[in-house]
C-alpha cells in the first residue's frame, strides 16, 4: 500500500477508536504550550485533530515541537485516547512524530485569522487561502456540480467531446478575441466551441456536450466576467424549436442542483448555504415582457436595449417577488440584439425576432442559446450581414451543404452558476486561479 494510503483523515477517527494506533498528516494550525504539556491542533482536509505531547515522555521531541512555526507539515503516528478536554472527544498521543516541512514566518496570509483579507491578497496566496475549509468547500461544490452535470447528460444520451482551443476564427465577435502566434500563422484562443459543436451535428453525433475553458478578452472589470471561464456547451440535433433546447438546460440545472444539495451537504453546511432545486418548468418571459417589467419598476430602458447587469439584477428581484422564482428564461431576443450571433435562427414569421433565450439565476445570466440557422443559404446571408470573411469559416460552412439536421444548443458558464448557487459576490471566488485584465499570476 502506498504511504499516503496509511493516512487516516481526522473525520475517520472517533472516540470509540480509543486504544488503536493511527497515522494522521497535515498542517500545524496551533500549538499551545502549557509548560509540561503541549496541545497541537493538526489540520487535514477533513478537519482538525488534537495531538497531545507530554514533556516528561519525550523532552527532545517536546522542544522540537514547541519551536515549530504554524502551518508546518507534520505526520503523527500515535494512540487514540478519549479526552474530555479535546473538542472532538479524543486526542492522539504520539509515538512517532515527523516534521516533513517547516513553514516560514510570518505567513503572507493568515489561515485561521478572523480578520478577512481582501480578495487580491487571497488570490495572490491561493494555496494558503485554500487551507480554509470554507474556501475549499467552494471547489468541492464545483466538482460535485460538474459530476452531477456529466451524469445527467450521459444518462440523457449526450456524448462528451473535446474540441480545439487554438482556432483560426472566432464565433463571438472580434472585440473579445485573444490573438496568439501559431507557428508561422496567426490564431486565436477559442471564445466558444460554437463552430465545432455545430459541425458535429452533421456527423451523426447528434447529442454532444463539452466542459472546457473558453477565452474572452473582456475589457471591463466586473464581478461576473473573467478572461478564462469554464463553458459547458451543449448541442442537440433533430429539434423543432428553441423550446427543445431550453428543456435540456432546464434538466441540467434541475438535476445538478438536486445532486449538489444531496452530495455536497457537508460543504453547503460549512458555507452556510441552504440549497434547493426549484420545480420545473421554470417561468418563461419574453424579452419584451422583461423590458416592460423593468420600465414599470422605474428603470430607464428602451425596447431593443441590452438588459445589462443592472437590468438583469432588477429583473431577478422582480421575478423572485412576483413569481417566487430564482430561475427563469428570457425568450425571444430581438434580432437587433443578436445580429452578431450570425448562427442564430430568426423567427419564421417575424425576422426581427430570434428564438434565442437566456436562463438567469438570481438576477444573472448563466446560460445563453437557442435554435441555429441550419439552412446553408440563409446562414451565408446572415454571415454576410455581419461582414464575416466566409473563407475563414469554410470548414464550418461546408458541413451545412451535405446534410445538416435542424439543431440548437447553448453555452453555460460554470463559474457563474457556482457563484450564484453559493451567493458569492465575485465570480473570481469560484475560480482557483482567475484570469482577468490584470491578473495573470498565479
Ligand atoms: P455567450 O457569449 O452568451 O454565448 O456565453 C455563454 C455563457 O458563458 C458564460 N460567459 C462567461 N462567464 C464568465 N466570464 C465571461 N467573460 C463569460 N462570457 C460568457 C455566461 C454565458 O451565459 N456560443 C454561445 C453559446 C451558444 O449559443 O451555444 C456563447 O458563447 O454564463
Amino acid at each position: 500500500m502506498p504511504s499516503w494510503q496509511h493516512i487516516t483523515y481526522s473525520d475517520e477517527i472517533a472516540a470509540e477508536h480509543a486504544g488503536s494506533i493511527v497515522t494522521v498528516g497535515g498542517w500545524v494550525q496551533e500549538i499551545r504550550n502549557l509548560g509540561g504539556i503541549s496541545f497541537i491542533q493538526l489540520r487535514d482536509r477533513a478537519g482538525v485533530v488534537q495531538v497531545t505531547v507530554l514533556k516528561k515522555k519525550n523532552p527532545e521531541l517536546f522542544k522540537e515541537i514547541n519551536s515549530l512555526q504554524r502551518e508546518s507539515v507534520i505526520t503523527v503516528k500515535g494512540v487514540v485516547k478519549e479526552s474530555k478536554e479535546a473538542k472532538k472527544g479524543y486526542e492522539i498521543i504520539p509515538e512517532e512524530f515527523r516534521v516533513l516541512n517547516a513553514a516560514a514566518s510570518p505567513l503572507p496570509l493568515g489561515v485561521v485569522d478572523k480578520v478577512g483579507a481582501d480578495l487580491d491578497t487571497r488570490l495572490n496566496n491561493r494555496f494558503l487561502d485554500l487551507r480554509k475549509a470554507e474556501i475549499r468547500a467552494i471547489f468541492q461544490v464545483r466538482a460535485t456540480t460538474l459530476a452531477g452535470i456529466r451524469r445527467h447528460l450521459t444518462d440523457e444520451g449526450f456524448v462528451e467531446v473535446t474540441t480545439p482551443k487554438i482556432v483560426a476564427a472566432g464565433a463571438e465577435g472580434g472585440s473579445t478575441l485573444f490573438p496568439i502566434k501559431y507557428f508561422d500563422k496567426s490564431a486565436y484562443l477559442a471564445q466558444s466551441p460554437q463552430l465545432y459543436k455545430q459541425n458535429l451535428m452533421a456527423s451523426g453525433m447528434d447529442r454532444i456536450f463539452e466542459i472546457a475553458p473558453a477565452y474572452r478578452a473582456e475589457a471591463s472589470d466586473t464581478v461576473r466576467h473573467i478572461a478564462e471561464f469554464t463553458s459547458l456547451d451543449v448541442e442537440v440535433a433533430f429539434i423543432e424549436s428553441s423550446e427543445d433546447v431550453m428543456a435540456v438546460a432546464e434538466g441540467i440545472v434541475h438535476s445538478s442542483l438536486n445532486h449538489v444539495a444531496e452530495a455536497a451537504r457537508r460543504e453547503l453546511d460549512i458555507l452556510g448555504v441552504d440549497l434547493s432545486s426549484p420545480e420545473t418548468p421554470y417561468p418563461r418571459i419574453t424579452y419584451d415582457e422583461a423590458i416592460d417589467l423593468l420600465r414599470s419598476n422605474d428603470m430607464e430602458i428602451d425596447h431593443g436595449e441590452d438588459l445589462g447587469t443592472e437590468g438583469e439584477k432588477l429583473l431577478g428581484d422582480i421575478m423572485l417577488k412576483k413569481r417566487g422564482s430564482e430561475l427563469y428564461f428570457i425568450t425571444k431576443f430581438p434580432t437587433s440584439l443578436k445580429r452578431g450571433t450570425f448562427y442564430a435562427k430568426r423567427d419564421d414569421e417575424d425576422p426581427e425576432l430570434t428564438g434565442y433565450f437566456d436562463l438567469d439565476y438570481r438576477g444573472q445570466e448563466i446560460v445563453s442559446g437557442g435554435q441555429r440557422e441550419h439552412r446553408y443559404d440563409v446562414l451565408v446571408e446572415q454571415m454576410r450581414e455581419n461582414d464575416l470573411n466566409l473563407e475563414s469559416f469554410a470548414f464550418y460552412l461546408k458541413a451545412f451543404k451535405y446534410g445538416m439536421p435542424p439543431h440548437g444548443g447553448f453555452g453555460f458558464g460554470i463559474e457563474r452558476y457556482v457563484q450564484k448557487m453559493l451567493n458569492l459576490s465575485n465570480i473570481r471566488e469560484a475560480v482557483l486561479y482567475p484570469r482577468d485584465r490584470v491578473r495573470l499570476i498565479p
